[in-house]
C-alpha cells in the first residue's frame, strides 16, 4: 500500500456526544467488543453494557453514560483526542481515545522501524498528546545491534521525546516508565510481539494480560485483538493496543506536517522564505542546520518524504 493512499483527511465526528461540563458521573471504557462495552464500575471491576445504534461510536478510553437503572448506553462523553489508524480494508478504525501520552514501543531485533517511530510522531504531535519511545528487550541486545540502535535514537536528540530503555523480563526501566506515565492515560502502540502487553503485565502484575509469541502453533496466537485500559495507581492508566505492521498519521496539511517535526520548526522560523519547503529554496535555515550537524540529516529526509505526499493530496474535502 503506497503511503499516498495512506495519509488521509481526519474523518468528521459523529455519535451522541455529550459535552465537557456534564462528563462528572461518566464511566470509562475500559474495552470494546463488537455491540457490547466493558465500563469500569465503581469499585474497579468490568461491567458488560450495551451499545445502541445511535451511540456506536464509542472506543476504549471513551466516558459513558447508561440509561438510568439499565445497562445501555446513552451517550457518549466528548472526547479529548483520538488515536486511528487504516485497517487492511482501508477503513478508519480508532483504537482508542482520551490519551495524554502515547509510547512507541519497539524491539531491538530484527531491527528498529524507523519509518513507523517517524510516522507515529506525526500522528501523535497531531492528536495533540505526549509522545515516548520505548525500546524493550533491552536483556538481549549485543552491542553492534546496540550501537546501530544509538545510531538511529541520535536522529531524534533534538524533539522533547523521552527515550526509555526497557525490559520487561527482568525489570530494567520499568521504574522510569512507571515514573514517565504518572497522572496520565498511556498508551503502548507498535508492532506485535515487541512486549507491548508483557510491559503492562509488569507494571501490573495483579492483572492478567495475553502475553505470548506470534505464530505460536497449536494453541493459537495469544496476542493482543482489541485496545483494553488498565487502571494504575495516582490517576494514571495503561491501553495495552493491538500490534500494528504499519500506521499512517491522519494529515492533510503542511501545517500539521510541520506539527510533526518540531526540531525543524525550531530552524525554519529563521528561513528566508515563510512557506520555504526546504528543498532548494535560496536562505533555507534548516539545510543550512543539517550542513552544520545542528539537524540530523535523517530528519530533513524523513520532512521531504512526506511533504510530496502531503502535497499531492487531493485539496478540499
Ligand atoms: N527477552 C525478552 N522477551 C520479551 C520481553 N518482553 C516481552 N518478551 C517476549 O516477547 C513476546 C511477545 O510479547 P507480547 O507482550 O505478547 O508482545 P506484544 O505483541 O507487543 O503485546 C513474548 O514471548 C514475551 O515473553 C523482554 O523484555 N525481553
Ligand atoms: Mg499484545
Ligand atoms: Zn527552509
Amino acid at each position: 500500500m503506497t503511503l499516498q493512499r495512506r495519509i488521509r483527511r481526519r474523518a468528521p465526528p459523529q455519535g451522541a456526544v455529550a459535552d465537557q461540563d456534564t462528563q462528572r458521573d461518566a464511566a470509562r471504557v475500559i474495552a470494546r467488543y463488537g455491540s457490547e462495552i466493558d465500563i469500569l464500575s465503581g469499585n474497579g471491576t468490568p461491567i458488560r453494557v450495551q451499545l445502541r445504534r445511535r451511540v456506536d461510536d464509542v472506543v476504549c478510553g471513551d466516558r459513558v453514560y447508561c440509561e438510568e437503572g439499565t445497562r445501555i448506553v446513552a451517550q457518549r462523553a466528548e472526547r479529548k483526542n483520538q488515536l486511528t489508524r487504516r485497517d487492511n480494508f482501508d477503513r478508519h478504525r480508532t483504537i482508542a481515545a482520551n490519551i495524554d501520552r502515547v509510547w512507541v514501543v519497539v524491539a531491538p531485533h530484527p531491527e528498529i522501524p524507523r519509518q513507523l517511530i517517524d510516522r507515529f510522531l506525526i500522528g501523535i504531535l497531531n492528536l495533540p498528546a505526549h509522545p515516548g519511545l520505548v525500546i524493550n528487550k533491552y536483556d538481549v541486545i549485543d552491542a553492534p545491534t546496540e550501537r546501530a540502535l544509538e545510531t538511529v535514537l541520535a536522529n531524534y536528540q533534538n524533539l522533547d521525546l523521552p527515550v526509555l530503555r526497557v525490559s520487561a523480563r527482568t525489570g530494567v526501566g520499568l521504574e522510569a516508565l512507571r515514573a514517565a506515565s504518572a497522572g496520565g492515560s498511556n498508551i503502548l502502540v507498535g508492532p506485535s510481539g515487541v512486549g507491548k502487553s508483557s510491559l503492562i503485565q509488569a507494571l501490573l502484575p495483579q492483572e492478567n494480560l495475553r502475553v505470548g509469541d506470534l505464530g505460536t502453533t497449536g494453541e493459537g496466537r495469544h496476542t493482543t485483538t482489541t485496545a483494553r485500559w488498565y487502571p494504575a495507581e495516582g490517576q494514571a492508566a495503561w491501553i495495552d493496543s493491538p500490534g500494528v505492521r504499519d500506521f499512517s498519521p491522519e494529515i492533510g496539511t503542511v501545517d500539521e506536517l510541520a506539527r510533526g517535526f518540531p526540531d525543524l520548526a525550531e530552524h525554519a522560523d529563521h528561513c528566508r522564505f515563510r512557506n520555504c519547503s526546504h528543498r532548494a529554496e535560496p536562505g533555507c535555515a534548516v539545510r543550512a542546520a543539517v550542513t552544520r550537524s545542528a539537524l540530523p540529516a535523517a530528519r530533513l529526509a524523513a520532512w521531504l518524504e512526506f511533504l510530496s505526499v502531503v502535497e499531492d493530496l487531493p485539496r478540499g474535502r
